[in-house]
């Protein structure tokens, strides 16, 4: 494609320039040209995706030059970089983003309508990129985002998974997972960069090597090595030049020359053995708050670590050759403990390749990592078996008890000598099976550890890792997670945006307090009923979805009671539940009964080999097929299984809610981040004092949001003094009879006896104390739905939940991470062109 050039000549023959766009560089041309020239499309054989596709490419080409800039003014000013390392990204569309962060989203729907194409439909035949499991993933991209609205010099680094999180299909009331495969019909938004090639060593041994002066090194020889290959993908900041790098790592086999070199004569083998490495990369571990322990995923770990620190390293030495600037120029931020073996492959780098000395190697290792810890939920907490972990690293190992020993040994001498101390403190567990605590390596091995609200970072430091923040009491905080406004309100709520900017200006968008100023609209009547139309026009999209997806009709004067989020027994859909059979056996009673009309909307994945959660899956299914079919209840309750959670799909959902259910047992859900989001669109919350829970309430305000059940210390409290279930059930007739209808198979009567595991537990352990909170819950949504009934108080509460709710923007949450943990500072770009280049 010829383009217009206006930079200098380089190599005397290809073209480079700074330049914004020139006029001809039009979206109209761009996408025209892509249809023909890229696809090999004509009017005739051109089709609904291939528009999208081709839009995707001539949106990226917009954003190229920014991109090339941004990184080469990383380059050239050499500022403190930020690296963010995660196991998960969970992007969803890009389309859409990328036009209003572009600002450029009106001008390009016109241009379009132009041409015969409707933006708002080419967009949904973009399949979600969807790389991770739920809150963390999620929050990874809300943070990219913010990353580059702020100007930071930051670079993301994951996994390019050939297979995204499962797609979710409901047979028979029960979740059955089928492979995503997004790749399928290719990526406009990644580029591979065709040289950017690591090899990553597993297995092999280790070997002392001695120098003729008698000093020493290791050598990590007889290695089983896979290559790594870099695809990027553009981050482009809100209104602003700087266009980020999210840089994914695909497995490779290493080159089949050198390849047949090791098996002659074997080429099938070879070949077989080809497709082996390549599996490293394949699939996303569809977990959530739970570790599995696998050989594969531990692979994944040290593959995307290993090829990430040489890349962080190639570009340090282009710049310094001075080893003690490494902390000075560099930040790396470890989402959760997935890439904690990111500590001992520094140290390895540090003193077998530079040799620089275990002290110094220290030194510069716990100036360079920050830990981000994201859950106290005890089978989340990683520890691999030593066996394992030596086998596949064995270097690594011997680093990791050299971490510990010297550890332990500080600790004795400056702490506490006590042996059930150490035994707590010590990054190798003891006992027949020993095992590598990734969380307590990863204490040790940064300089901060941050958990992701407050009460979270609280329990850390009190109930998790008390002995640690006595040993480090400075390194232990708390930056309360956030989101980003660009998706969640501005891209998802476009309607919403609209009234608001039409009062307030658009700012908000970048600096989210500014919705403080629509508080002067609250005694508006006109507004409010603006409020409420936005909120109406937004429930009716769903109700088309769900009308087309599930075959329900919704009632839209109801209530929309939304708890959408992985399925996770803590999380506790299944309190929910019992209180739609709650609302059931009312109606029952009395088939005429008035009440507040609702429609209880889930949705979320389990993990596939977690069984009690996918029960509670069926549960919902089953009470659904008999409520929404039973003449009796009508329109005044309807229950509703939206398969397949998403990021698209809650785009779709949240706008539309008015209740928000955040009802996890108090002081296991670190954070949330969906609680945010539905607040954020309008929504009030039913909730525990849990997470952000606590800070949201403290934001909105008391009487605008429903709090009950027990609080985290007296959950611990009540187990503490032998928590008794059964006592709750046979005290209170109603939470029994919601029991015994399930145990009595009233809602599966063709599949009797399935949910006798789920009574079982909940009568003699209920872990997750859902008796224990029945009542409170069942008073507090009549609460709700005796406050729903008057629609201009709760307007007044849904907007107040909107103005205040400033603080969960995740530019803020980066802010502080900047500012707090990173101390690195925006990277200005004029908006000008470059003179260096
Ligand atoms: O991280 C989110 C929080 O808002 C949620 O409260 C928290 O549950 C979530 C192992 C996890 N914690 N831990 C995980 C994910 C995948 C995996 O393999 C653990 N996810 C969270 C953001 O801070």
């Amino acid at each position: 494609m010829a383009k217009k050039n206006n930079g200098k000549v380089v190599n005397g023959s290809i073209f480079f320039t700074d330049k914004e766009e020139p006029e001809s560089f039009s979206i109209s041309n761009q996408f025209a040209e892509h249809l023909e020239f890229t696809l090999v499309k004509d009017r005739i054989t051109v089709t609904k995706d291939d528009a999208y596709y081709a839009l995707s490419l001539a949106v990226r080409d917009r954003m190229v030059r920014r991109w090339l800039r941004t990184q080469r003014e990383y380059h050239i000013k050499d500022p403190k970089r930020v690296y963010y390392l995660s196991l998960e990204y969970l992007m969803g569309r890009l389309l859409g983003n990328a036009l209003i962060n572009l600002d450029y989203y009106e001008e390009c729907r016109e241009l379009l309508k132009k041409d015969g194409y409707n933006l708002e439909e080419i967009k949904e035949y973009e399949h979600d990129m969807g790389l991770g499991n739920g809150g963390l993933g999620r929050l990874a991209a809300c943070y990219l985002d913010s990353m580059a609205t702020l100007q930071l010099p930051a670079f993301g680094y994951g996994i390019r998974y050939e297979y995204g999180i499962f797609a979710q299909e409901i047979e028979n009331g029960y979740q059955v997972e089928y492979a995503d495969y997004w790749l399928k019909n290719g990526n406009p938004w990644d580029i591979l960069r065709r040289s950017l090639q690591y090899r990553v060593k597993f297995y092999g041994r280790v070997e002392k090597k001695v120098y003729p002066d008698g000093t020493y090194y290791f050598d990590w020889v007889d290695t089983d090595d896979v290559l790594a290959v870099a695809y990027d993908v553009p981050v482009p900041g809100y209104k602003v030049k700087n266009v980020n790098n999210l840089r994914l790592w695909q497995a490779k086999a290493v080159s089949d020359f050198e390849f047949s070199e090791f098996n002659r004569g074997d080429y099938v083998e070879a070949v077989a053995k080809k497709n082996d490495s390549e599996t490293i990369s394949k699939v996303l571990y569809p977990n959530d708050t739970y570790v599995e322990g696998k050989f594969l995923r531990l692979k994944q770990q040290y593959f995307f670590v290993s090829a990430t620190l040489q890349d962080i390293i190639r570009k340090f030495k282009i710049n310094h050759d001075n080893w003690e600037d490494f902390p000075e120029k560099v930040c790396i931020q470890l989402n959760d403990t997935h890439p904690v073996v990111a500590i001992p492959e520094l140290m390895r780098i540090l003193i077998d390749q530079e040799r620089l000395g275990w002290e110094k190697a220290w030194y510069i290792t716990t100036r360079t990592f920050a830990y981000t810890n994201h859950t106290v939920v005890p089978e989340a907490l990683e520890e691999w078996n030593e066996k394992i972990f030596g086998e596949l690293l064995p270097r690594h190992l011997q680093i990791v008890y050299e971490i510990n020993r010297r550890f332990l040994e500080d600790v004795k001498k400056n702490y506490s000598a006590d042996e059930a101390v150490l035994e707590k403190l010590s990054i190798i567990s003891s006992g027949p099976e020993k095992r590598v605590r990734m969380a307590n390596l990863a204490i040790v091995g940064t300089f901060a550890v941050n958990g992701v609200a407050e009460l979270h970072t609280h329990i850390l430091k009190t109930r998790i890792f008390p002995d640690f923040n006595k040993i480090y009491p400075k390194k232990f905080l708390c930056v309360t997670n956030g989101i980003t406004p660009r998706r969640w309100i501005r891209a998802a709520n476009p309607e919403l945006s609209k009234l608001i900017t039409s009062k307030i200006g658009e700012e908000w968008v970048r600096d989210l307090s500014q919705l403080k100023q629509i508080e002067n609209f609250v005694d508006d009547a006109a507004f409010r009923k603006k409020w409420r139309e936005v909120k109406m026009h937004n429930r009716r999209l769903l109700i088309d979805y769900i009308k087309n997806e599930n075959n329900i009709d919704v009632n839209p004067d109801s209530i929309f009671d939304v708890q959408v989020k992985r399925f996770h027994e803590y999380k506790r859909q299944l309190l929910n539940v019992l209180h739609v059979i709650t609302l059931y056996n009312r109606i029952k009673d009395n088939p005429k009964i008035k009440m507040v009309p609702r429609t209880v909307i889930f949705g979320g994945k389990a993990a596939p080999a977690y069984y009690a959660a996918k029960m509670v899956i069926k549960l919902i299914n089953s009470v659904a097929d008999v409520v929404n079919n039973d003449p009796d209840v009508g329109d005044k309750l309807k229950v509703v299984f939206l398969k397949n959670y998403s990021v698209t799909l809650a785009e779709k959902i949240i706008p539309a809610s008015d209740l928000s259910e955040q009802i996890s047992v108090a002081g296991l859900e670190a954070s949330g981040t969906g609680n945010m989001k539905f607040a954020a669109n309008g929504a009030l919350t039913i909730g525990t004092m849990d997470g952000a829970n606590i800070e949201i309430r403290e934001e909105v305000g008391e009487e605008n949001i429903f709090i009950f059940g027990l609080l985290a210390e007296e959950v611990v409290e009540l187990k503490a003094k032998g928590y008794n279930p059964r006592k709750y059930y046979e005290s209170n007739p109603s939470l029994k009879r919601v029991i015994d209808m399930i145990a009595s198979n009233y809602f599966n009567p063709k599949e009797p006896g399935i949910f006798n595991d789920m009574i079982n537990g909940l009568m003699n352990v209920d872990y997750y104390c859902v008796f224990a909170d029945y009542q409170s819950y069942i008073d507090t949504q009549d609460k709700v739905a005796q406050e729903f009934l008057n629609q201009e108080e709760w307007t007044k509460k849904s907007i107040y939940n909107v103005a205040r709710i400033g603080k969960f923007s995740s530019d803020r949450a980066v802010s502080e991470y900047a500012k707090k943990i990173w101390n690195v500072k925006p990277v200005k770009l004029n908006n000008g062109n470059s003179n260096h280049d």
